[in-house]
């Protein structure tokens, strides 16, 4: 069943220009944050947003950049390095899943306020790929570097080569093998990478987005992540969008450029948001089994956040406070 009052309420909400600003209890830890449900938000900057619950970790460490006036280029890059770290995030970096022959290979890129960005994809042994991502942003006249060249280009710019499946990984992915099923769990471990938009002091908004990918994926396979326009996109005179969930549907419809592109012609970005889960509802037929979350704020600070399923939540540090907040969504069932 289509989530149709939310969807109304949603677009009515904008169009009228509400703003809600809810009051948010501090919580002991980040652990205990307890979710708001809001639809649209408007936000002080600077601000750092990104997707779900593990994003607010990686948010205080973006946040200690904005808040001493430094560049959203880094903080985004400093934030999603810590969910690149820790181990107990299955779908990004360091004890991610593997795809079905037991590789972790990843996807990363980056994009700042210039209109540069950088991007690697299937790559593997190297903890962080959005580092790699900025250096080829930075060092080449390159846009993405896939596979081997990747790694051979992260070598020689003195990262090290690691071994990033842990252990819990490898069990998981063992049992994986005794059935041996392709069938991706809406909001459950496949869905997990970290996109993230930052708007520093000079109002200049950069994104970074970085995940292992789809568990279970076939070896070779990339998602929308690595991909400028699909896994993320920035432009600094309108502002950005990331994508997580299922890769293949946020590719087919070149979901986060869109999303600035119907921001550049008047929507807000919660009405871009769900502009673009409706065109891959409208689109592709069997959209009903994955879950995509988009997340998009503009130049001022308005934030936006829609997904197929329920479930999809993202954090957001602005005004000295990191904000857990539960998406709006499509499908009631
Ligand atoms: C992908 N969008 O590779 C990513 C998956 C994801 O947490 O969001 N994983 O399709």
């Amino acid at each position: 069943m289509i989530n149709r009052r939310k969807f109304i309420s949603n677009s009515v909400l904008v169009s009228l220009g509400a703003l809600i600003s809810p009051s948010f209890a501090k919580a002991e830890s980040l652990k205990e944050l307890q979710p708001i449900i809001s639809g649209d938000l408007i936000a002080k900057t600077p601000l750092v947003i990104s997707t779900w619950r593990h994003g607010l970790e990686a948010n205080e460490a973006a946040w200690k950049i904005l808040q001493n006036g430094g560049k959203a280029l880094d903080a985004v890059e400093q934030g999603v390095k810590v969910t690149e770290a820790d181990p107990d995030n299955s779908s990004v970096g360091y004890g991610g899943l593997p795809d079905r022959n037991g590789n972790v290979t990843l996807d990363a890129c980056i994009m700042e306020p210039g209109g540069n960005c950088g991007s690697v994809c299937f790559l593997q042994n190297i903890k962080h790929p959005i580092s790699v991502a900025r250096k080829v942003m930075e060092d080449t006249p390159h846009v993405i570097l896939a596979g081997k060249g990747a790694l051979r280009f992260a070598l020689e710019k003195g990262f090290k080569k690691e071994n990033l499946l842990t252990e819990k990984a490898k069990k998981v992915w063992k049992k994986w093998k005794k059935k041996l099923k392709y069938s991706p769990i809406i909001n459950s471990e496949n869905h997990d990478t970290i996109g993230m938009l930052a708007i520093d002091e000079n109002n200049d908004i950069a994104g970074a987005c970085t995940t292992s990918g789809a568990a279970f994926k076939m070896h070779g396979r990339v998602g929308d992540s690595p991909i400028i326009g699909a896994g993320l996109y920035i432009d600094n005179e309108v502002g950005g969008a990331v994508a997580t969930g299922m890769g293949e549907l946020a590719l087919k419809t070149l979901g986060s450029f869109l999303i600035v592109e119907l921001m550049r012609n008047g929507k807000s970005p919660q009405q871009a948001c769900e502009e673009a889960i409706l065109r891959i509802s409208n689109k592709l037929v069997d959209y009903r089994k994955f879950q995509i979350g988009y997340l998009a704020v503009d130049k001022n600070g308005n934030v936006g956040s829609y997904s197929i399923h329920k479930g999809f939540n993202y954090s957001l540090y602005s005004d000295n406070e990191n904000k857990l907040i539960d998406s709006e969504y499509f499908l009631e069932k």
